[in-house]
């Protein structure tokens, strides 16, 4: 099926969208489309329970289908011999006189059949019947009327999502940790919202994309989740998902025992604590019958945990597991980002990346059999480049969880284009090669390679009451693909990508082309304009996780150390000289990663201390590299608003401008992060740039060197997030300031592109205008907490540092440049500098 251009479109009648349906639009196909189309003529759904999720596809269908065809069809529970779409499940279909062919169900798979005027889709279970219903309905939406009979199982069973959401106290909303698109869906006030509609709709979103569980609330877990109302509360929420096939579990506080039941301990072995669990698991059946698990973070992060009480950490993870085995099938999810975050670096030896096998390779077998460990697909912290967790080679009698994350904790928080699979597959396709027997990664998660039955994905996915669920509707991408590669991870990610944005935008081809092309390039820019050959994303990993903070990787306890000195740069993680982490791996991929000659280099600082000079495999020094990326990686991000214009007139407005407003904002942050990282290591180095660029801004007026009125110069802490290391702020909170320049003979008589850097802090809503020869060339606001949603940062630094653009201005040498700032509550209108720039050139 050809893409064609939907009707409206054609008619420039493009409805403003919010973006609450995502990928489920079911946005009317052109005339002609719906007219070859032939589509049945009812919808059979094999259960009339409100509950199930069958009869819940039936209604699905019949929306889709009144959507994309404008066919009203009409949907009964009881088979008919006349052209009909059959949903149910592989007993309900046989036993009303369907016959199949020979298939092989596994949990959760389906049967779909399409052929002229019939349509069978039939689950392994419910749940699978869904499935296959919102399979059929995408490839309606995307036009595609192929006749197709297959069957499709996950490649595991499972398949969840974790919600980091706080249930904070009465009279707080609440908050999402990494969550970047507004508060909680679930709780505020300390307690279960009322109204679940958006619980039932993200239920929606998670079932069309094959997902089957999901952890309501943050792994730093708040006790009082467990008490009687909110109990109540979390029966609701299950209940508010059931219809979707989405089964719901929490993440228990390892203390509760202590805090919420006044025992004087949590001790694992302890009598009255094991019987306490049981209560409370007793109670939450009472209240969610079908249960999907806990999830435990103990010991970690100066969190308490069996270790506390002398006891093993598998001792923990059964205790758990002991106390939901008599009520079903739950599961408990032990993770293993459990590490010690006051390591000392004067101990060349000491590595957090360790962490996890040491506490866990020991532990193997000692879990119970309704116990999996759920890893970080990195030993480290979702950084934009690690190597594979060697934790997944090492469990081979307890099932692995690959944990990925789909907010965009460390990569842009959403407010960065960074499409994530590519990273994600990575991981997925890495042979881990144990026992020297193939073994992908892939493989070891889908319980495969070491035969177990429990075994999966979790992504922490972090939606958030904005009608965009993540803040940005790009980043839709990643929570679509991450369900589409848990149920199948060998599938393509550039066809993924295509099959969400014909769902999500439409099928024009320039549409499709548009966006494969920015996202497949966004993650390769980003690794670029942040952290390069495996020295880690280099943010703020103390503050926000955000803009670049390159030296809160050093000289603290939390292990993300880079060791950057006036002469060498990176992690020594050798056998033979270092932490020992390579020994981690099977013998054949340590050899690789112990000897620098093998390492590839786009993890030689992950694996290696090395000089800045030492050269890589492409020629280039170490140091070189790093400029170049940051060079090459801004300047691909300087693409990105451009390249969306071709999308202008193609999609409705709304979702044009705020996709337009966060890549124009990604393509100006992109450059703050480029001369932060090449300022901080040319200081640190002395190195210069070969091609002299770093340090070297021929299109810039620093605000520190403008007639200052009304204004006073600071120091940018760090230093490297300001040009010139400097920055200015009205000297009151109320009073407006002035900033002027005459343009020297730099400036020669032509258009320029005016960008002025300055700093959107939390706190305010300064108001700018900036002025040529007193002709006013605009005005801004400094109003990123409504624009983007949210703040990270009080200060100028490189959180908060941004820029913006006036566009083909006339200036000639002598025009008088000025800035007028005016100070709101917090926000003393900071600027940084002022960019006069000549057709087609960057500064
Ligand atoms: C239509 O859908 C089928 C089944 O998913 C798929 O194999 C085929 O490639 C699709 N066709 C197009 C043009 O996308
Ligand atoms: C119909 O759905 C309900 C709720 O999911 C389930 O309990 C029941 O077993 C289903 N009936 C059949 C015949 O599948
Ligand atoms: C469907 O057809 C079969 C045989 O052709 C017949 O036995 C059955 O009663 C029919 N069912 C319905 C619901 O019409
Ligand atoms: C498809 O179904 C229509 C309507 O039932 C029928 O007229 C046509 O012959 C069928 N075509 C094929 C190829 O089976
Ligand atoms: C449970 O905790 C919430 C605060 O999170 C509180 O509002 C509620 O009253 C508590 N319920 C009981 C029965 O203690
Ligand atoms: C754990 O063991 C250590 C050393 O054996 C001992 O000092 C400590 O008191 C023990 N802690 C508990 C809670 O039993
Ligand atoms: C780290 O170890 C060094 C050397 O043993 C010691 O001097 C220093 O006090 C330690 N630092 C911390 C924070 O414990
Ligand atoms: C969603 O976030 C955008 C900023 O990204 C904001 O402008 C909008 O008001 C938010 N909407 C809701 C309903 O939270
Ligand atoms: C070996 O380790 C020491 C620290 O113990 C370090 O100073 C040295 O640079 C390392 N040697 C090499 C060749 O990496
Ligand atoms: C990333 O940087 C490298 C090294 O400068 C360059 O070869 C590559 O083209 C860049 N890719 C992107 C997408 O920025
Ligand atoms: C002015 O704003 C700054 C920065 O937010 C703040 O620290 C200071 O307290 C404010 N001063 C007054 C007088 O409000
Ligand atoms: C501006 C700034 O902080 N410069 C630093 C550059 O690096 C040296 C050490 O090599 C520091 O002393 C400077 O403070």
């Amino acid at each position: 099926m050809r893409p064609i251009i939907p009707l409206l479109t054609a008619l420039g009648l493009v409805a403003a969208e919010n973006g609450i349906d995502a990928w489920l639009r079911y946005a009317a196909l052109p005339c002609d489309v719906q007219k070859a189309a032939s589509i049945p003529a009812g919808i059979v759904a094999l259960n009339g329970s409100e509950t199930s999720p069958v009869f819940t596809a039936g209604q699905e269908l019949h929306k889709g289908i009144l959507g994309i065809h404008h066919k009203d069809l009409v949907v009964t529970n009881t088979p008919t011999n006349g052209s009909s779409i059959t949903i149910g499940t592989v007993d309900a279909f046989t036993s009303t006189g369907g016959a199949l062919p020979e298939i092989d169900l596994k949990g959760d798979g389906f049967w779909l059949s399409i052929k002229n005027d019939s349509v069978q889709i039939v689950g392994q279970n419910e749940r699978g019947a869904l499935y296959g219903t919102f399979q059929y309905l995408s490839m309606l939406a995307q036009g595609n009327f192929t006749e197709v009979a297959y069957e499709s199982n996950p490649s595991a069973p499972i398949r969840w999502v974790n919600q980091w959401d706080n249930m904070d106290d009465t009279g707080t909303h609440g908050s999402i940790e990494r969550g970047y698109a507004g508060p909680s869906i679930f709780f505020a006030d300390g307690l279960i919202v009322e109204d679940l509609t958006r619980v039932s709709q993200y239920a929606r979103l998670m079932a069309s994309i094959g997902l089957n569980g999901i952890i309501v609330n943050n792994v730093n877990a708040n006790v009082n989740l467990l008490n009687s109302t909110n109990m109540a509360g979390l029966g609701r929420i299950a209940d508010a998902m059931r219809p979707w096939g989405v089964r719901m579990g929490i993440s228990l506080n390892f203390d509760s025992p202590r805090t919420l039941g006044k025992l004087t301990t949590a001790d694992p072995l302890d009598e009255g604590v094991i019987q306490w669990w049981g209560d409370i698991a007793t109670d939450l059946h009472d209240h969610v019958p079908d249960f999907a698990g806990v999830l435990v973070k103990a010991n970690s992060e100066s969190q308490p945990g069996p270790l506390t009480y002398n006891r093993t950490l598998a001792d923990g993870a059964n205790l758990f597991a002991r106390a939901i085995k008599p009520h079903g099938d739950a599961i408990v999810m032990f993770r293993a980002f459990v590490y010690d975050n006051k390591i000392n670096q004067t101990n060349w030896k000491a590595d957090r990346a360790n962490a996890a096998v040491d506490f866990f390779r020991d532990l193997d077998g000692k879990f119970d059999d309704n116990v999996v460990v759920q890893i970080k697909y990195g030993p480290i912290d979702f950084q934009v480049r690690e190597p594979v967790s060697p934790l997944f080679g090492h469990l081979e009698q307890t099932g692995s969880v690959i944990e990925l994350q789909v907010t965009q904790e460390y990569l842009g928080q959403q407010c960065h284009l960074v499409y994530l699979p590519p990273l994600w597959k990575t991981i997925l396709n890495f042979d881990m090669k144990v026992d020297n027997k193939p073994s992908l990664v892939r493989d070891i998660v889908s319980g495969e390679r070491f035969n177990q039955k429990l075994a999966g994905y979790a992504a922490v996915v972090n939606v958030g009451t904005n009608t965009t669920w993540l803040g940005n509707h790009l980043a839709m991408s990643n929570f679509y693909a991450y369900g589409r590669l848990a149920w199948e991870p060998t599938s393509d990610d550039v066809s993924i990508l295509e099959d969400w944005t014909r769902l999500t935008f439409g099928s024009d081809r320039a549409i499709i082309d548009t966006i494969t092309k920015m996202s497949m390039e966004s993650w390769p820019a980003h690794e670029n304009y942040t952290g390069n050959l495996g020295i880690q994303s280099l943010t703020d990993i103390t503050g926000p996780h955000y803009g670049p903070k390159p030296q809160s990787q050093d000289g603290n306890g939390w292990g993300q150390w880079t060791r950057a000195d006036a002469n060498s740069i990176g992690m020594d993680r050798t056998v033979w000289n270092g932490t020992g982490y390579s020994g981690q791996y099977s013998s054949e991929v340590a050899a690789m990663y112990e000897d620098v000659e093998t390492t590839p280099d786009d993890l030689l600082l992950w694996f290696h201390h090395v000089p800045y000079t030492q050269k890589l495999k492409s020629g280039k020094t170490v140091i070189q590299h790093f400029y170049d990326a940051h060079y090459d990686g801004a300047a691909v991000a300087q693409t990105f608003p451009k390249q969306w214009e071709a999308v202008k007139g193609l999609i409705d407005t709304e979702r044009y401008d705020e996709v337009a407003f966060r890549l124009e904002y990604q393509a100006g942050h992109a450059l703050v992060w480029r001369d932060a990282i090449n300022d901080f290591y040319f200081n640190m180095s002395s190195i210069k740039d070969e091609q002299d660029r770093v340090g070297n801004h021929p299109w810039r007026i620093e605000a520190e060197d403008m007639e200052l009125d009304g204004y006073t110069v600071i120091q940018v802490d760090p230093f490297e997030t300001a040009s010139g290391f400097h920055g200015i702020r009205t000297t009151s909170n109320t009073t407006a300031g002035t900033a002027t320049a005459t343009l020297d003979e730099r400036f020669q008589a032509g258009t320029y592109d005016i960008a002025v850097n300055y700093f959107d802090v939390k706190g305010g809503r300064a108001n700018y205008e900036i002025f040529l020869n007193n002709g006013s060339l605009g005005t801004w606001i400094g109003n990123h907490e409504d624009k983007l949603g949210y703040t990270p940062s009080s200060y100028p630094d490189g959180h908060s540092a941004t820029r913006i653009y006036f566009r083909g201005v006339q200036a000639a040498t002598g025009d008088v440049l000025r800035i007028v700032g005016r100070p709101d509550g917090g926000e003393q209108a900071p600027l940084d500098y002022v960019s006069v720039l000549p057709a087609g050139t960057i500064d």
